[in-house]
């Protein structure tokens, strides 16, 4: 086993308990990834599935990422809740903020800030995305939050069902956090297809090859924010994808008492850290339309990865 190696193929993913943080934070900063195993009651992940479903079913003020484009409430096209990936289910579902700060991620963030970690947003998938290779680093831009020190930036990807090659595991490049790269915002004129087809060759190049994360459930896997990864493609022959249900979460460290820069959505405290909840209802009482039309603007730059996703 070469763990610290780029060549993916002889990269063996480890597995860590939720009481190994300062181990799992050693092997974060040298690989730009971890894993904890049974880290969230499968229980409550099941919970929460319910919830999502309930909510593509019955809540209108919902939001989905679809082809690049957000929608809510009856402009949704039917695949917007036939392939859902609901962005900040947590301003909806009390499941998901049990979930967002949960006490191993709570702890693996505050070790790896020194300070309780900020959920700036979250993506729930129904299935792989099946995006191709990217980093986060420049993509996650919510406008409440504002400018923030990017290089804190850090995901986490929670397993609420397996994964495997059938539907379409994650692939992830060890390593791959530690050499500066190209963004999409330098010089690919915003072309998501540009900057994917560059990033794929210079992982050719500099010796990366992606590790399929077969996941199971109760797993949590930590990225950083210029680590690169991809929703693996669904490899199931059958007409109807497998789902791969997941729960995406993007923190940073985030001055507590730095407030929200949108009237709409307030910063509110969770025992582990915080996180930005929509002032449901209020947002269009309380926005000037020119400063609803800059929100819809910075939210769709924001999840212009979303072009290839579902
Ligand atoms: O779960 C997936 O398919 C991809 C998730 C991802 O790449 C992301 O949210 O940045």
């Amino acid at each position: 086993m070469t763990e610290s190696s780029n060549q993916g193929s002889e990269h063996i993913i480890r597995r860590f308990q939720p009481e190994q943080i300062d181990e799992a934070l050693a092997y974060f900063n040298e690989h730009g990834y971890c894993v904890f195993s049974k880290a969230f009651d499968l229980a409550l992940g099941d919970a929460f599935w319910a919830d999502v479903e309930h909510q593509i079913a019955h809540n209108e003020q919902l939001s989905y990422s679809l082809y690049g484009k957000i929608y809510q409430g009856p402009n949704t096209p039917p695949d917007g809740k036939k392939l859902p990936r609901i962005i900040d289910i947590e301003s909806h579902s009390e499941l998901a903020r049990q979930l967002i700060l949960i006490s191993p991620i709570a702890k693996f963030l505050h070790a790896l800030y020194g300070y309780p970690a900020t959920c700036m947003q979250t993506l729930t998938y129904k299935f792989s995305s099946e995006q191709r290779a990217h980093s986060d680093k420049v993509l996650v831009s919510p406008p409440y939050v504002g400018p923030y020190d990017r290089d804190t930036l850090a995901a986490s990807w929670l397993a609420l069902e397996a994964s495997s090659e059938a539907n379409g595991a994650l692939i992830i490049y060890p390593g791959s956090h530690k050499l500066s790269k190209r963004s999409l915002f330098d010089g690919f004129e915003d072309s998501y297809e540009a900057y994917t087809n560059w990033l794929e060759t210079w992982l050719q190049e500099n010796g990366f090859k992606g590790v399929t994360f077969r996941a199971e459930p109760g797993d949590i896997l930590f990225w950083h924010g210029d680590f690169i990864h991809a929703g693996g493609a669904i490899q199931s022959p059958s007409d109807t994808p497998p789902t791969r249900h997941s729960l995406v979460c993007h923190y940073a460290r985030i001055p507590l008492e730095q407030p929200s820069l949108d009237s709409g959505w307030t910063r509110v405290k969770l025992p582990g850290g915080s996180y930005y909840q929509l002032a449901s209802g209020t947002a269009a009482k309380t926005s000037s339309p020119a400063s609803l039309m800059h929100r819809i603007k910075s939210r769709l730059a924001s999840l212009v990865r979303s072009s290839i996703g579902t």
